[in-house]
């Protein structure tokens, strides 16, 4: 095997016998099979709207397929085989049609490519097909094109959600498969290759911004909540991962049954969204981040729904209350189809739950851009009069990697005259701090999920319309902190904007040959953290 495409990769370079996630060999060389016949379907998917066909079924097939491949979320071998077969089968069946309608149908490498039934079989071709450097003719044109990969899987995945909600643009399909028809060939030079991954942060602009949309436009625009980190005495449900569809069908469905919906990890922005909050039985967000379920999930009391990623190899202590869903999958924990949540109600009944209240401190969530617009006179006043120094967006995914801590560090670190910004589980390493308030506006700002990276754009570019500067121009630092592959393509996105001076952490990506990111760092003046005090120092300009 080899995988270099997150950031706790196997000594900064690759896995390339165990994943440091859990991933195993023979779950990433099928991931890596998958790719490559999704770069057939793609192929097939463009020769079709070259004569009108555009297929709704092989657009979201194809975004749900290269979510599955993301970091956490599926190590099941049996599933991705699946997915492989399905990729085929929706292939051959898009030929047809564009056959009926006299299109030319491509038949080269992966459009025609039959994987092997035998399983033995299967393995062996994946592991000729997988992509490696040693075989590789430019190692940057390599490198951009791992780049384009993992970008493609960070839009997918928040496609994905965005279509479940009714939003879909077909230039972003139009996109992720041209990208994929593209991967096989020779015949782009690195300059084209920068260019595709450009378009990558333009494309999945586009994508959170559907997904923003859907989002509010089916559970309403989040509001400033108070969210508690304690429990209520009764039977529970944990959900995590990021899929607002998901939790609100489980609420629906848990209604009057006397069981507390409890967030973990990514899904506690979800408590912000008025058409999910007005369920009594949404109670709070148990336990912290993704990385520390393993330590978390043996003491919740109840079943665990884990809608998306990060999936962490489920301890036999809890496995059997792990239930996942859509393209999440581990081999030996429940799946459940569509919104049929009869199988954890049931389990959340039989289950003791907690036995007395435990009441917690609370975090605030919910500033969305509408909000935190909806104060812009406030702001813009709080910069002009020197009330507001300087805005820092400090968020992005976090990892099990110890040296994290920096971004909790940096965070104490901000002089009081400060806001600061932020989203995705980065958050939890100081969700919980008290920073104060500046006049009547909290200092600490959660913005939501890493997919409303889209929020904090907003805000940004309206802070510098009102100030009539361009945004690299405002007293506004970013403290990325990276760790899969939707982290890669809102970093794409970043650039495609043109914004600069990002402090990128806590080591930079693998995948990156020296060349592009030399090239990166060059033009977009990226920089990798170094220590919180020295990287305050730079940001505030003393
Ligand atoms: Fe985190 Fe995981 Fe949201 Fe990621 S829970 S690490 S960037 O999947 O998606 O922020
Ligand atoms: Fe390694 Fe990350 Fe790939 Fe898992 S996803 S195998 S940890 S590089």
């Amino acid at each position: 095997m080899f995988c270099n495409q997150c950031e706790q990769t196997a000594k900064g370079v690759a896995c390339t016998k165990i994943g440091v996630c859990g991933k195993s060999h023979e779950t990433d060389v099928l991931q890596d099979l998958l790719i490559y016949a999704l770069q057939g379907l793609g192929k097939v998917a463009q020769a079709g709207r070259k004569v009108g066909i555009d297929e709704k079924d092989v657009n979201f097939f194809t975004c749900e397929a290269l979510f599955t491949t993301l970091t956490n979320v599926n190590f099941d071998p049996e599933s991705i085989k699946n997915y492989i077969f399905k990729a085929i089968e929706l292939r051959e069946q898009l030929k047809e049609k564009v056959k009926a309608k006299n299109g030319e149908v491509p038949e080269d490498g992966s459009a025609s490519f039959n994987p092997p039934k035998d399983h033995k079989e299967l393995l062996k071709t994946a592991e000729q097909i997988e992509p490696r450097p040693e075989t590789a003719k430019d190692p940057d044109i390599f490198s951009l094109k791992l780049t384009t990969i993992y970008g493609l899987k960070g839009i997918a995945a928040y496609q994905y959600h965005a279509a479940k909600l009714g939003e879909e643009d077909p230039m972003v399909y139009e996109y992720i498969h041209r990208a994929l028809a593209t991967l096989e060939s020779d015949d782009l030079g690195l300059e084209d290759w920068v260019n595709m991954v450009l378009e990558l942060g333009k494309v999945n602009l586009k994508t959170m911004e559907l997904l923003d949309r859907g989002n509010h436009k089916n559970f309403g625009v989040p509001k400033p909540t108070e969210v508690p980190l304690g429990h209520k005495a009764g039977k529970a449900i944990l959900v995590s991962g990021h899929d607002l569809q998901d939790l609100y069908e489980l609420l629906k469905q848990t209604e009057g049954k006397g069981i507390y919906i409890y967030t973990h990890g990514e899904m506690l922005p979800a408590h912000g969204y008025p058409e999910l909050k007005k369920f009594e039985h949404f109670y709070g967000h148990y336990g912290t981040a993704w990385q520390n379920q393993q330590k978390e999930f043996p003491e919740f009391p109840g079943p665990i729904v884990m809608t998306t990623n990060c999936l962490m190899p489920p301890k036999e202590s809890y496995k059997d209350r792990v239930f996942t869903m859509g393209p999440v999958a581990f081999s030996g924990v429940k799946h459940i189809s569509g919104h049929d949540f009869s199988e954890v109600i049931d389990m959340a009944q039989k289950m003791e739950g907690f036995k007395e209240d435990a009441n917690g401190r609370k975090v605030l969530t919910g500033f969305a851009h509408e909000t935190v617009l909806s104060v812009a006179d406030k702001v813009i006043e709080g910069v002009k009069s020197g009330a507001i120094k300087h805005f820092f967006l400090v968020g992005g995914c976090d990892g099990a990697k110890p040296g994290r801590n920096y971004y909790s560090r940096f965070v104490e670190l901000t002089p009081k005259d400060t806001v600061v910004l932020t989203l995705g589980c980065g958050k939890f390493r100081f969700f919980d701090k008290d920073l104060g308030t500046i006049g009547e506006l909290p200092r600490l700002l959660d913005m939501g999920q890493c997919n409303d990276a889209y929020s904090a754009i907003q805000v940004a570019l309206a802070l510098a319309k009102a100030f009539n500067v361009d945004v690299n121009e405002l007293p506004l630092s970013l403290i990325v902190s990276w760790y899969e592959q939707k982290a890669v393509s809102i970093l794409l996105t970043l650039l495609y904007l043109g914004i600069k001076n990002i402090y990128l952490g806590p080591s930079l990506p693998a995948f990156l040959s020296p060349n592009v990111l030399k090239f990166l760092a060059e033009k977009y003046d990226i920089k990798p953290i170094s220590d919180p005090e020295t990287d305050l120092k730079s940001c505030l300009g003393a």
